[in-house]
């Protein structure tokens, strides 16, 4: 088995769908946490691939991006294999999910970047407010895709993917207290809460989202 180590921020942000992964199928990996704008990340920022994180380092050698770490990740896992309508249902869904989490997320980047940078309760406040005014929306776009999905508590019936662990990652940072939109998710995304319900029936899982809730979701 080759030595893994992932690299980000000790916070959720972009990992929690690969820490989750590579927790639940009892894969060893170092799990490098660097605060945020902290010396230590910029001393090395010029050594990741893209001066970002996360990083995956297999064997020593660095790689980036999230989706292909994902999918990395994916592989060394014990999830049953998906066959191949069953990836592409499952792809779309996850796809979807990312892309209507960005889009409420997109205009708490765009108000912190008019705000004092070295102010970051005043970023997180108005982060939090842009993203909070969009959230219905979001939901209601996730609810939408996983009724046209035909699912019920897991996307693929049977087989575990990463769109349920994306339900689940979306399920932390509606309940992060600084985001605090569970309320807005249980009412316009029922499906996705029936999916998280049946995720959290594994101990495996209540423990991994018992220890994730003591970690913020966002740095600022
Ligand atoms: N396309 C990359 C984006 C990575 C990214 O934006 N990383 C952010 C944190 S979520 C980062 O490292 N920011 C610090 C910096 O750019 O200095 C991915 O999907 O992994």
């Amino acid at each position: 088995m080759a030595k893994i180590e992932l690299i980000y921020f000790s916070c959720h942000g972009r990992v929690f769908v690969i820490r989750t992964l590579l927790e639940l199928s009892g894969i060893e990996f170092e799990d490098t946490r660097l605060e945020w704008r902290s010396e230590k990340f910029a001393s090395q920022k010029d050594e990741f691939p893209l001066g970002q994180l996360p990083v995956l380092k297999v064997d020593g050698v660095s790689f980036s991006q999230t989706k292909a770490i994902i999918a990395f990740c994916l592989k060394q896992t014990t999830f049953k294999k998906l066959k191949g309508v069953e990836s592409l249902k499952a792809d779309m869904v996850y796809e979807s999910i990312e892309e209507a989490w960005m889009k409420m997320l997109k205009p708490g980047y765009v108000a912190k970047a008019a705000v004092d940078q070295d102010d970051l309760t005043e970023q997180g406040r108005v982060f939090y407010k842009a993203v909070k005014a969009g959230a219905v929306e979001a939901f209601i776009q996730i609810e939408k895709i996983l009724k046209y999905a035909h699912v019920t508590d897991m996307v693929i019936g049977g087989k575990r993917s990463v769109a349920d662990l994306m339900l689940l990652n979306l399920w932390i940072f509606v309940d992060d207290p600084r985001v605090n939109v569970h309320g807005y998710f249980k009412e316009n995304c029922p499906t996705g809460v029936k999916v998280v319900e049946r995720l959290m029936q594994d101990p495996k899982i209540e423990e991994i989202v018992a220890k994730a809730r003591q970690v913020r979701f966002l740095p600022y």
